[in-house]
C-alpha cells in the first residue's frame, strides 16, 4: 500500500493485525496497546510498554494491536506498576491494577481503590520523568455500568480520578487531558495507558457540547475530568487527539434506542471538533476522512448499522477498528475516538 510520505520525528500511530504486528519493526516504537490479544513479546520488544486491554475485538481480525511511534530514540523504565518508555519531549506509559489486590476499605469500594493507586502511581511517574502535562488517557474499567456498595461504578471511578489529580496538584478543569473511559469485561484489571508531554498541549472544547468537567450534578457528584480533544504540537506534525465521543448533545443523551442516529450524531461532534481545531490551531488541516478511529460498540449485533454510517460519512481512506465495549451512560449504545495527524510545512 501506497502511504503518505511520514515525517520522521512526528509521533505515528498504526492498527495492525497480529501478523502486522509480528512482521512490524520495532526501533521506534513508544508504546502498545493490544485489544483482546497477547503481548506477544519478541525479540526487540521487551523493553516496550504494552498495555492488554481485553475488549472483544468485533469484525476482521480476533485481535488488534495500537502501535504508538515516535521516529525517534526511546529509552523504557518503571517506577512501581508504570511501565513506561519515552523520548526527548514525550511518554507513553500504562499500568494495570486489580481490584482484588487493591482492598476496599470502610468507604471507598475496591474499584475506587485500584483507580486512585493507578494514577497515583502515574503523576508520581510524571513528576519524577518530568513529562507533567497528560495529553491523552485511556481508561479500561470492567462492568462499569454496574451499581455496586451505593453508586454506579463509573462514578466510583470520577470520584477516585478526581480526587487523586486534586492531590497531586493537577488542573480538574480547562487543561485537562483528551480521554476514553470504556467498560471491560468483569475480573479484567483496571488498566488505563496514556502519553504525556514535556509541554502543555492546546485543549479543545465542542462548541455543540456542555466541557464534561462542567456537567451538571445528575451525572454524578465528581465531574469527569477531561477534555474534548488535545492538540500536539511537534515540528513536524501536529496530532489531534479526540476523546471518547457519543451522541451528546449540551450534556443530554439523544436518540435513546437508535442506533444509526446515535452514530450520526457522534460523527457530527468528531466534525465539530475538527473544525474547532482547525480553527484554533495555526498550520492545523484535520480531515474527517484521514482519522485513525476506535469504535465502541454496546451490543455486537449493531455493527452492520454503526460501520455503514461511518462508511458514508468517512469514505475509504480512514482507519477503523472495533470493539465491544459498554459506554460510560446506559442509554449510550456507541461511542468513538479518534487520532488524526496533519503535518507541518518545514518553515510553516
Ligand atoms: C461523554 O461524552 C461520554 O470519563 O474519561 C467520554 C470520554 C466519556 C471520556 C471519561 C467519558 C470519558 O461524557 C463518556
Amino acid at each position: 500500500m501506497l502511504r503518505p510520505m511520514r515525517t520522521p520525528a512526528a509521533l505515528h500511530l498504526d492498527y495492525l493485525s497480529l501478523a502486522e504486528y509480528q512482521a512490524a519493526g520495532w526501533s521506534d516504537v513508544l508504546g502498545v496497546a493490544t485489544f483482546n490479544g497477547l503481548p506477544q513479546s519478541r525479540a526487540g520488544s521487551a523493553e516496550v510498554p504494552i498495555a492488554q486491554v481485553s475488549t472483544p475485538v468485533l469484525a476482521g481480525s480476533e485481535h488488534v494491536y495500537e502501535v504508538w511511534r515516535c521516529g525517534q530514540p526511546a529509552t523504557s523504565g518503571q517506577r512501581q506498576r508504570v511501565h513506561f518508555r519515552r523520548t526527548e519531549d514525550m511518554l507513553f506509559g500504562c499500568i494495570a491494577v486489580t481490584e482484588k489486590e487493591a482492598h476496599a476499605d470502610m468507604t471507598h469500594s475496591a474499584l475506587h481503590q485500584a483507580t486512585t493507586q493507578a494514577y497515583r502511581q502515574i503523576c508520581a511517574t510524571l513528576d519524577a520523568e518530568s513529562y507533567p502535562h497528560l495529553l491523552r488517557v485511556w481508561n479500561y474499567l470492567p462492568d462499569i455500568n454496574v451499581d455496586a456498595e451505593g453508586s454506579e461504578r463509573y462514578r466510583q471511578f470520577n470520584t477516585a480520578r478526581q480526587d487523586a489529580l486534586r492531590a497531586s496538584g493537577r488542573a480538574l478543569r480547562g487543561n485537562v487531558p483528551a480521554a476514553s473511559a470504556l467498560g471491560a469485561p468483569s475480573d479484567s484489571p483496571v488498566v488505563v495507558y496514556f502519553l504525556a508531554g514535556r509541554t502543555a498541549p492546546t485543549f479543545v472544547e465542542n462548541p455543540r457540547q456542555v466541557s464534561a468537567y462542567h456537567y451538571p450534578r445528575e451525572y454524578g457528584s465528581h465531574h469527569p475530568v477531561f477534555s474534548r480533544a488535545a492538540l500536539l504540537r511537534q515540528p513536524e506534525g501536529l496530532t489531534l487527539f479526540i476523546s471518547g465521543t457519543a451522541s451528546i448533545v449540551g450534556h443530554r443523551s439523544l436518540h435513546i434506542g437508535d442506533t444509526a442516529a446515535q452514530t450520526r450524531e457522534t460523527l457530527t461532534n468528531i466534525a465539530a471538533l475538527i473544525a474547532e481545531a482547525n480553527r484554533v490551531a495555526p498550520g492545523a488541516r484535520f480531515e474527517l476522512g484521514a482519522l485513525a478511529c476506535k469504535v465502541y460498540v454496546r451490543r455486537p449485533a449493531d455493527l452492520p448499522v454503526i460501520r455503514a454510517e461511518l462508511a458514508s460519512a468517512l469514505g475509504e481512506r480512514a482507519t477503523v477498528i472495533y470493539l465491544q465495549a459498554d459506554i460510560c451512560r446506559q442509554d449510550l449504545l456507541v461511542e468513538i475516538e479518534a487520532t488524526a495527524m496533519c503535518p507541518l510545512e518545514a518553515d510553516a
